[in-house]
């Protein structure tokens, strides 16, 4: 039987006649502080392709910092300006199999390779006239939201938003941790939320030395730690697995589907965060969904701070079967005062954010915010390019 998704592997031929990047700022409704930085607004990068009249939508999930990966901002339109923007307009492209072999020859870029693949899903969903929670196969109507804290000022500050949350309804806490904001701060919120789904996440803060130290969050009944040891590491976070009860989950260090495999015979890990924008997109993503699924290993979806156009893939994404846990997947106000998107993503009292059934995204993009906060848009066709500023 072919996968559910074979729709998408291989299309009919469409001829992208222009790719859009498009940098506009959005100001986060508070600071996020993890154990590598602060982030006080997002520097989001849209894709935009068009053909045959018709539009697609994507974002590139980079950093403006290379802090959380090696991409920024700057990595990413350098290389879809340079190199992957010509690949992609040189000629018709028929289905996600030739778009992946059409970029085969560049190495790394993952989230500058998912933007570009995002808007070309969007774009393959809009010509067929459906959403593309169906395109993927998708089976969840409504996923399951979780809200990531970053770490404070003070423990508090802390206690005073997983009450706001937990009140709202979201499904799982995750704590942002690094040295010294760690084991004490755990204690504080399960003595005060017992039963909640608590998890951590250190984004590669620790090392294997720090094995016994860790192994004190073992007593707090943790959903999962993610990404303890190193971004590029696979094999310390087996070793530290070995030692501790809490199960371990992946991020930065699963950058592929090759290293989800690797990960998964070698014992590295208990559960993996799935991002979209990390694993370099879609056909990655299924990949390491269907893994996973095979293998009986939880998947989640992840984020990054995306605005409505990222996070309504991820929310596309995370309606297939194998997504069991909660993901962050938060409503756009706990992102943004005003989102891009209409209508927002909202969580409902149950804690769950419905799946669009409409066509590509399943949302309308705010043309006029869009516009009122776009600072730069470079266009690119088979003839070249343009590049306004604003
Ligand atoms: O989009 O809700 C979100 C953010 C979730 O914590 C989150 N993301 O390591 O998982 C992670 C971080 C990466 C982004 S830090 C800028
Ligand atoms: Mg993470």
């Amino acid at each position: 039987m072919s996968p559910p998704y074979a729709a998408l592997r291989t299309s009919a031929p469409l001829r992208i006649e222009a790719i859009e990047l498009r940098l506009l700022r959005l100001d986060l409704v508070e600071p996020f502080e993890t154990s590598f930085g602060r982030v006080r607004s997002r520097l989001i990068v849209l894709v935009k392709m068009e053909a045959e009249g018709l539009e697609g939508w994507g974002e590139i999930v980079a950093g403006e910092e290379p802090l959380y990966s090696y991409e920024t901002v700057g990595t990413a339109m350098h290389v879809v300006r340079d190199y992957f923007a010509p690949a992609v307009l040189e000629a018709p492209l028929s289905g996600l199999s030739d778009f992946a072999e059409r970029l085969a020859p560049f190495r790394g870029h993952p989230m500058a390779r998912a933007g570009l693949e995002l808007a070309y899903v969007d774009l393959i969903a809009r010509a067929r006239g459906e959403s593309i929670a169906s395109l993927l196969g998708g089976v969840q109507v409504r996923v399951q939201a979780g809200v990531s804290l970053g770490i404070q000022a003070e423990v508090s500050g802390l206690l005073e938003r997983i009450e706001k949350f937990v009140r709202l309804g979201y499904r799982r806490i995750k704590l942002k941790i690094k040295p010294g904001w760690d084991v004490a701060v755990v204690r504080e919120v399960r003595r005060h939320h017992p039963d909640i789904l608590l998890s951590v996440d250190a984004n590669a803060a620790y090392t294997l030395a720090d094995r016994p130290h860790l192994k004190q969050l073992d007593a707090f009944a943790l959903l999962m730690i993610e990404q303890p040891l190193e971004h590029d590491d696979l094999l310390d976070h087996a070793e530290l697995r070995r030692g501790l009860t809490t199960p371990i989950c992946l991020d930065e260090s699963i950058g592929s589907a090759r290293a989800a495999r690797q990960a998964l015979d070698r014992g590295c890990c208990d559960i993996v965060n799935l991002k979209v924008g990390r694993v370099g997109g879609y056909s990655q993503a299924l990949a390491i969904h269907d893994l996973c699924r095979s293998r009986g290993v939880p998947v989640w979806c992840g984020g990054m701070l995306e605005s409505g156009i990222g996070r309504a893939h991820n929310i596309a994404l995370a309606s297939l079967p194998g997504f069991t846990l909660p993901g962050d997947i938060s409503a756009s106000r706990r992102y943004f005062a005003r989102d891009i998107i209409a209508p927002e993503v909202e969580v409902g009292a149950d804690g769950t954010v419905e799946v669009p059934r409409g066509v590509g995204l399943g949302f309308e993009i705010d043309r006029d915010y869009v516009a009122a906060k776009t600072e730069t848009v470079e266009r690119f066709t088979l003839r070249g390019k343009t590049v306004s500023v604003s």
